[in-house]
């Protein structure tokens, strides 16, 4: 007995691609991540009308991150996104007290979308530098307690990239996860 070397094979030569759909409100710094990934630099960024598309490779996966403009009236587009989303990328601006309940009712939508209702959830609580929010702050601020889904929460500061690769680490569990 033993494993069928086609298993073997198939295992290494599957592809390994995760589509990322990184959502926020605006400013929450989502262009940023996704040029501190990509780039390892810090792109001084306009407000995104749209979308910024680019692939991130990290730890043998290919995520496809999707980074659309958070701007109120270009939330309702997000859905046209959606399709094939296999991870969501919720980014909050953590030192935006005034929105976290906005942010909150953002996130609230998107769990509740059935083209999403597999989708691994992250959430970063961005723009830790200038807010100190801890991750349990966020998690009872969010009411995520009792949510029945895939999420993290980890904390993070776009402009030195802290905490970003342990979110794509998370990411990748979730990948692996739902593949096996
Ligand atoms: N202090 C601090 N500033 C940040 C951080 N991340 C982003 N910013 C700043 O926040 C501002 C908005 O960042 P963007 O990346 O453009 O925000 P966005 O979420 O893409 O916004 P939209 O495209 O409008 O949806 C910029 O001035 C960034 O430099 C962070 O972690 N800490
Ligand atoms: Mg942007």
């Amino acid at each position: 007995m033993g494993i069928p070397l086609s298993t073997i094979f198939d295992s290494w030569f599957q592809k390994k691609e995760m589509r990322i759909l990184m959502v926020g409100l605006d400013a929450a710094g989502k262009t940023t991540i996704l040029y501190k990934l990509k780039l390892g630099e810090v792109v001084s960024s306009v407000p995104t009308i749209g979308f910024n598309v680019e692939k991130v490779q990290y730890k043998n996966i290919s995520f496809t991150v999707w980074d659309i403009g958070g701007q109120d009236k270009l939330r309702l587009l997000w859905r046209h996104y959606f399709n094939g989303t296999q991870g969501i990328i919720f980014v909050v601006d953590s030192s935006d007290k005034e929105r976290i309940n906005v942010a909150k009712q953002e996130l609230m939508r998107l769990m509740s979308e059935e083209e999403l209702k597999d989708a691994a959830i992250l959430i970063l609580a961005n723009k830790f530098d200038i807010s100190q929010v801890t991750v349990d702050q966020l998690i009872s601020q969010f009411d995520l307690q009792n949510c029945r889904r895939d999420w993290y929460v980890q904390t993070t500061c776009a402009i030195t990239g802290d905490g970003l690769y342990q979110g794509l680490d998370w990411l990748s569990k979730q990948f692996k996860k739902r593949k096996n």
